[in-house]
């Protein structure tokens, strides 16, 4: 690797910019004129992603690799040209008729550099505009073609390349990432027989059940539309006026409360296709499917205060989780699991499976998993592939197919639509990361920015001048599932069953840990104070006393309001009454990677003992988290035996909210250094708070006391969270801190309100 800050200490080009020097410009200043050896075109390269021209990444892995080559761009060791490859003589200054004069008309390498970057940003997208992305591969366990020809079923170990995008749904593209929001979890599959995008959320129902009503949704999430607030919050007026006027909503709801919309990371949550859709074999006959994606490392959200207060300190926080995750070389991994139904089962359940706001419970129809998806390269350009990703519910391949819930009929129109004019055209399949690694063949012609140059004087079909090509696949293409259909008049409506707005939000609550009530609580009633003309709070209420009075009362009173009379149900018919269901609880997939990539903040000032900081670091790497040195200032701290520690990152630049766990080694100076310090006595007093794994060292346990942080329980149990021990007992305490962390949090120090 060539060493930046000594190849470029200073621009050296500066000083010939200026008066008489101005008239030969100079070549510039780049590796080859200032370290001949280094012109490799790896010379700025930083990270560790294999890239093109810097070792190929396996074939057959990742997302097409090999045709993407044709329009990667490495100006390692090249010169500066325009747009159509003049090389640049000068470009620091316009062209002027003196060198006090004014800028030149001609100058047409300033007009088309300028010209360029006025276009350079695209209409973000309506939803989902926010989001980090990454490629990998499918692999599927087994042969599935007994239920489905789709090609990445085909057989055992196939590996389909993918291209993945996460997302939050109402913010706008430079929102934060740690709102709470529903995420986008949308997948490309880079299949054989062409895309297929499976384009879910990480949430497994929705708030509407046809697509009529998706603007108005959109419309009303959305910042206010007279004065642009709030960004990328649902916690405003006009959200919880149309919510709390929709019943249907109020399934989501219950989920968008919970922990689910404040994910740990995007690698730390599930993913669904929501819909009901069709699986259907080589024989034609076809089964209903719901999709889930399982994460590896197990289900883990953050806590609300914790969330917002991240929001100032990593606006990035999930995008660079992600991104480092995959550049250390710990690639994120979902499995992806199947509940696979018949008709006549689907018939006799006590909801309808083409309503949207409806799961199939797990205890009706078992997870059958199926294969697995490894994200393994992170893109190599933003603009290029993440933001130009266009997914599309339309894009099904042979072997999968719709069901006639309506909100995903509305899907397949919005999806092609939407990047027409966000994308600039028809031809949006073109752009690299759009185009299918299979071979394309139609007879569609032009539109703004055409790239393939189709050859020969045909384009229609039939044709005998070109042979008859391209030529309908007949069966083998493909053909829809053929349904038998119900002969009825035409009409606007939804079946009866859509009518029952609670049973199932009933069922999620009933199913969540105590914990996962509180918090549910507390996102009602955080959201609901944000609201503010009163009537909607208590229409609101009169919905949730619909689903549990527990939780009514609880929330009724966080917002000092009497319980109302519940709204009107919207049907007579009987209600089932679902027994409840573990897996809907985040506490029931744990994940099985113990820390691996958990961040955690070792503390540390002059004084502190070396021998307790080094100890500390090499048994959290020998699991695979990730520790930091964190100090009052950059450089080093001295520690105890002199030797000089070096600082990762500042107490003032690194708040408690970034780390999953913080560690207080022994060091009597060490220790009263930060106890004058209020960044690290929040420090700990946070990670307290929020429930997170603490570990102090001999000395380093007088910060805890300076702090307020108690030393148990509030009901005063011991906290196994919460490790104190002598220098001599380390390796036993780094035992139960390291158990602590992969138990990811001690919930029972949560008091409502905190009590530190
Ligand atoms: Fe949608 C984007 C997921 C309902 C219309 N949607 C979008 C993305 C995800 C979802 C993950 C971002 C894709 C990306 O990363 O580029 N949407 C869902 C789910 C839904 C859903 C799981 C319900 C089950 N969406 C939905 C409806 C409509 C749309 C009912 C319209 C009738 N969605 C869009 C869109 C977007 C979009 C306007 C905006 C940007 C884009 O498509 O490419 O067309």
């Amino acid at each position: 690797a060539i060493d930046l800050a000594a190849q470029f200490p200073y621009n050296a080009n500066k000083e010939g910019e200026h008066g008489e020097a101005a008239r030969t410009p100079r070549e510039g200043q780049h590796a080859g004129n200032v370290a001949p050896e280094a012109t490799a075109s790896s010379a700025a390269e930083t990270n560790a992603s294999p890239k093109v021209g810097a070792g190929a990444p396996p074939l057959g892995v990742n997302a097409n690799d090999g045709s993407l080559d044709r329009v990667r761009a490495d100006a390692g060791g090249q010169r500066l040209t325009t747009n159509q490859g003049v090389p640049v003589g000068d470009n620091q200054n316009s062209l002027k008729s003196s060198l006090r004069g004014p800028t030149l008309m001609e100058d047409f390498i300033l007009r088309e550099k300028i010209t360029h970057f006025d276009h350079e940003r695209i209409p973000e997208r309506i939803v989902h505009a926010r989001g980090s992305a990454a490629h990998g591969y499918f692999e599927s366990y087994q042969d599935l073609s007994d239920v489905t020809r789709a090609a990445p079923f085909a057989q055992a170990g196939k590996r389909t390349p993918v291209f993945v995008r996460f997302s939050t749904v109402a913010g706008e593209r430079g929102s934060a990432d740690t709102v709470r929001d529903v995420r986008g979890f949308a997948v490309k599959f880079y299949t054989d027989e062409g895309n297929w995008d499976l384009v879910g959320n990480n949430i497994p129902v929705f708030f509407i059940q046809d697509a009529m009503k998706f603007p108005d949704l959109v419309h009303a999430v959305k910042p206010e539309p007279h004065n642009a607030m709030p960004q990328a919050a649902s916690a405003h007026d006009t959200f919880w006026d149309f919510a709390s006027l929709m019943p249907e909503t109020m399934h989501m709801l219950m989920w968008a409360m919970s922990d689910r919309a404040i994910p740990r990371s995007y690698r730390t949550m599930q993913g669904f296709g929501v819909h009901t859709f069709r699986l259907v074999n080589a024989e034609g006959v076809s089964v209903f499917c719901k999709f889930h994606w399982l994460p590896l490392l197990g289900t883990h959200s953050l806590v609300w205060d914790e969330a917002q207060k991240i929001i100032g300190a990593d606006p990035d926080f999930h995008r660079r989780d992600l991104w480092e995750a995959i550049e250390s070389g710990n690639y994120p991994e979902y499995e992806l699991a199947l509940q696979i139904f018949t008709e006549d089962q689907a018939n006799q359940f006590p909801f309808d499976v083409l309503d949207a706001t409806k799961i199939v419970p797990e205890e009706l129809v078992p997870l059958r998993k199926v294969g697995r998806m490894v994200l393994n390269r992170n893109p190599d350009n933003f603009f290029a592939e993440t933001e130009q990703v266009a997914f599309c519910t339309a894009h099904i391949v042979p072997g999968i197919d719709f069901t006639n819930d309506p909100l995903l009929q509305g899907r397949i129109h919005s999806y092609v639509d939407t990047q027409i004019s966000r994308l600039g055209g028809p031809n949006f399949h073109e752009i690299p990361i759009n185009s299918p690694v299979c071979p394309v063949h139609n007879n569609q012609r032009d539109g703004m920015h055409r790239q393939a140059v189709n050859r020969g004087r045909v384009s229609y079909e039939p044709n005998s001048l070109g042979g008859g090509c391209p030529f309908q696949a007949g069966m083998a293409g493909f053909t829809s599932v053929r349904q038998q259909q119900v002969t009825e008049d035409k009409v606007r409506g939804k079946p009866e069953l859509f009518a029952d707005h609670y049973s199932q939000a009933r069922l999620f609550w009933q199913s969540q840990t105590p914990t996962e009530q509180a918090h549910i609580v507390g996102g009602f009633r955080f959201e609901l104070s944000k609201v503010m003309v009163p009537p909607i709070r208590e229409r609101m209420l009169s919905m949730l006393a619909n689903v549990d009075a527990t939780l009514v009362n609880a929330v009724a009173s966080g917002l000092g309001l009497p319980v109302p009379a519940p709204q009107p149900l919207a049907t007579s018919l009987p209600l089932p009454a679902y027994p409840p269901s573990p897996p809907l609880s985040l506490m029931a997939r744990p994940g099985e990677q113990g820390i691996k990539t958990r961040q955690v903040a070792i503390l540390v000032a002059n004084g502190v003992d070396g021998d307790s900081v080094r100890a500390i670091q090499a048994s959290l790497l020998a699991d695979g988290a990730v520790p930091h040195i964190i100090g009052g200032t950059l450089g080093a701290v001295q520690g105890a035996a002199g030797e000089a520690i070096p600082v990762e990152r500042t107490l003032e630049n690194a708040p408690p909210v970034l780390f999953d766990a913080v560690a207080v080694p022994d060091g009597e100076q060490a220790a009263r250094a930060l106890g004058g310090d209020a960044h690290a006595l929040d420090f700990v007093r946070l990670q307290y708070r929020h429930c997170k794994a603490i570990l102090v060292v001999g000395q380093g346990t007088a910060l805890l006391a300076k702090a307020g942080v108690p030393a148990t329980l509030p009901d005063g149990s011991p906290d196994p969270a919460l490790v104190g021990t002598e220098p001599a007992d380390l390796a036993d305490a780094l035992v139960a801190f390291k158990q602590a962390i992969a138990n990811h949090r001690e919930w029972r120090r949560e008091t409502d309100p905190p009590a530190v």
